[in-house]
């Protein structure tokens, strides 16, 4: 049995299996198409690190002790049911619902939420900001099983035990839905949130602040996002960076999420469901 899969192996899955693999640990990165062949060469990092160092790598997941996922949140049902035999499952990915869908699966499941900044550029991971990984229980884990993935995990990467995952990543997912769909819509580097975006960016963090003041949870929204876009200034955001290649966005698991909870709870959010349409219509394009 396997220490450790990750299932996905786009920017973020690749540097954690770069990190793995670096600490020594027995690591199976699971890709599909050209990112597989491109893997079979070994995991090539540039940016905060130069380097480069060889996995294993496989187009279906393993028998494992830890399945991380890394997938898009629109691949997490497939990639979740070709995964048969995992003691625990981590989501490290951006949005809502991808820990609901893997626990249709899996029987014990962790939520995350990570700062770690990467972009994937010609086959190359761009590693482009050191973070910090929270991780909690979502469903079935006790918490000594969730200390046991942190104590694993640290090894490789900075990794702590989030005090509520839900709050967590619904904290993430509003910087996302504030900073990707502008970025992605303008074409422009998160910096540009702090500039000439500042106006839009601001009427949307106010929907979101309200949409989670009304799940329980007091936000500072505004103060959030200026900070990840100061700390992300150069980024190209993953959905502006999903637009440029012509791909599906995670708009769904992002803004869709708060106009479905803004709606829901009689909250006006017809800024995010402008932007949401807007990048619909983006993503039909194509
Ligand atoms: O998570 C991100 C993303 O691009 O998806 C941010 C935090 C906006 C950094 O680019």
């Amino acid at each position: 049995m396997r220490e450790v899969q990750i299932v996905g192996a786009g920017a973020i899955g690749s540097l954690f299996g770069y990190m793995f693999a670096k600490a020594g640990c027995d690591v199976l990165l699971v890709a599909r198409g050209r990112r597989l062949e491109e893997l079979k060469k070994g995991v090539v990092v540039d940016g905060l690190v130069k380097d480069k160092v060889d996995v294993d790598v496989s187009d279906k997941p393993e028998k494992a002790w830890l399945t991380i996922f890394a997938v898009k949140s629109y691949d997490t049902e497939s990639a979740a049911r070709s995964v048969r035999e995992t003691e625990l499952a981590l989501s490290v990915q951006n949005g809502i619902g991808n820990e609901d869908i893997i626990s249709k699966y899996a029987e014990r499941v962790l939520g995350g939420v990570t700062s770690y900044a990467a972009n994937l550029k010609d086959g190359v991971v761009v590693y482009a900001g050191k973070g910090v990984t929270w991780i909690g229980n979502w469903k079935g884990c006790r918490e000594d099983e969730v200390k046991d993935v942190v104590n694993f995990m640290e090894k490789a990467i900075d990794v702590r035990v989030a005090e509520d995952i839900v709050e967590m990543k619904w904290r993430k997912a509003a910087i996302n839905a504030v900073i990707n769909p502008l970025t992605a819509i303008t074409r422009k580097k998160n910096g540009a949130i702090l500039k000439e975006l500042w106006g839009s960016a601001k009427i949307l963090c106010r929907e979101c602040k309200l949409v989670l003041r009304s799940m329980g949870y007091d936000v500072n929204v505004e103060e959030e996002v200026r900070k990840v876009a100061k700390l992300t200034a150069e980024n190209r955001s993953s959905m502006l960076q999903d637009v440029e290649r012509g791909k599906r966005t995670e708009i769904d698991a992002i803004t869709g999420k708060f106009v479905e909870e803004g709606k829901k709870r009689g909250i006006d959010v017809r800024a995010n469901e402008l932007v949401y349409n807007l990048v619909k219509a983006m993503e039909r394009m194509h």
